[in-house]
């Protein structure tokens, strides 16, 4: 079956979603996004993926011409189009059509894209047996070139780490910031847990403050255990107790292996589970429920 996807205004079939090879989203990269789940008919913390969208949109100087009300609308009316009731949705901001030029001045309206389907980052087994990664050559981006929090259109450096883990035969790349400290995954944040502790990397070394993390970390609070936002060392990770990634695509997923060194006892470890079992408790209560958000589209940004 077809799918129905929202571009700028229209909802179309998907074989009519099509933008211009002049939008600058395809020319220069120039564009925002989000990746966000639905649960049970639950957008899960929908606003705060907006939110983020709208402030990288901001940080780029890109007007994204609809209210966040609008978009709200646009992300569930998308879900409930296609009758999803699980599933996974691209929102996609790009800067529009431009000349053959930089100017971003000279494109006139962003478009809005929404596609709702579904997503498998890993394979199903890596969530019980776990996954083994390595550390990459390329580094995340510095936060003062583009800062890793704006969630851009832009993944070539996250593109370059995935290809080198991947020569490496690992499915996944850890990606260290400019000082060498572990910044996060390609898609993903990471976690640590050393004596009970549960450590991850401050957002300013240069990682996207996910939402997923946000989410574990209360859950972790929630069951008593001790967060910390610390920088970490490559050392720090190989004699972690556990370890595991967060991210919207990903969930979280154990990590049992780095480098060839064994994390733990080499197998997804107790608290982690436990974790990722009390995340997904809360995946579909938290957040847009399909059905609360009225059907009517909300009046047009002035
Ligand atoms: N770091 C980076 C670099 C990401 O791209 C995360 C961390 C986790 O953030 P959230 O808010 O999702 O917990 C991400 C998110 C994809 C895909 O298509 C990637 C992400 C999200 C959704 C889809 O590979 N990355």
């Amino acid at each position: 079956m077809s799918r129905i996807v929202y571009l700028d205004g229209k909802f179309v079939k998907e074989e009519q979603a099509k933008i211009s090879v002049f939008d600058h989203c395809l020319l220069y990269g120039d564009g925002v996004f989000e990746g966000i789940r639905l649960y049970k008919g639950c957008v899960f913390r929908l606003r705060e993926h907006l939110q983020r969208l709208y402030d990288s949109a901001h940080a780029l100087m890109l007007e994204i011409p609809v209210s966040m009300e609008e978009m709200t609308w646009i992300v569930v009316e998308s879900c409930r189009r296609n009758k999803l009731k699980d599933g996974y949705i691209r929102l996609v901001v790009t800067r529009g059509l431009g000349t053959l030029g930089l100017a971003p001045w000279l494109c006139p309206k962003a478009s809005v894209i929404c596609i709702a389907g579904s997503i498998q980052l890993y394979p199903k087994e890596y969530y019980t047996k776990g996954l083994e990664i390595c550390t990459v050559p390329t580094r995340r981006n510095h936060p003062e070139v583009v800062n890793p929090r704006i969630k851009s259109c832009n993944y070539l450096n996250n593109i370059m780490a995935k290809i080198e883990a991947h020569n490496n035969g690992c499915i996944e790349a850890l990606m260290l910031d400019a000082n060498g400290y572990v910044a996060e995954c390609t898609g993903d944040n990471v976690f640590i847990l050393k004596d009970g502790v549960l450590y991850t990397p401050p957002t300013y070394v240069g990682a996207l403050k996910g939402i997923t993390r946000d989410c574990i970390m209360e859950v972790a609070e929630a069951e008593g255990i001790t967060v910390k936002e610390t920088p970490i060392t490559r050392f720090d990770v190989f004699i972690a107790d556990e370890m595991f990634l967060t991210g919207t695509a990903a969930e979280a997923i154990p990590v049992v292996m780095v480098d060839k060194r064994k994390i733990g006892s080499g197998k997804p470890g107790a608290i982690t589970l436990r974790l990722i079992e009390k995340f997904h408790e809360r995946t579909s209560q938290d957040g847009e429920h399909l059905d609360k958000v009225p059907k009517r589209k909300p009046a047009a940004k002035k």
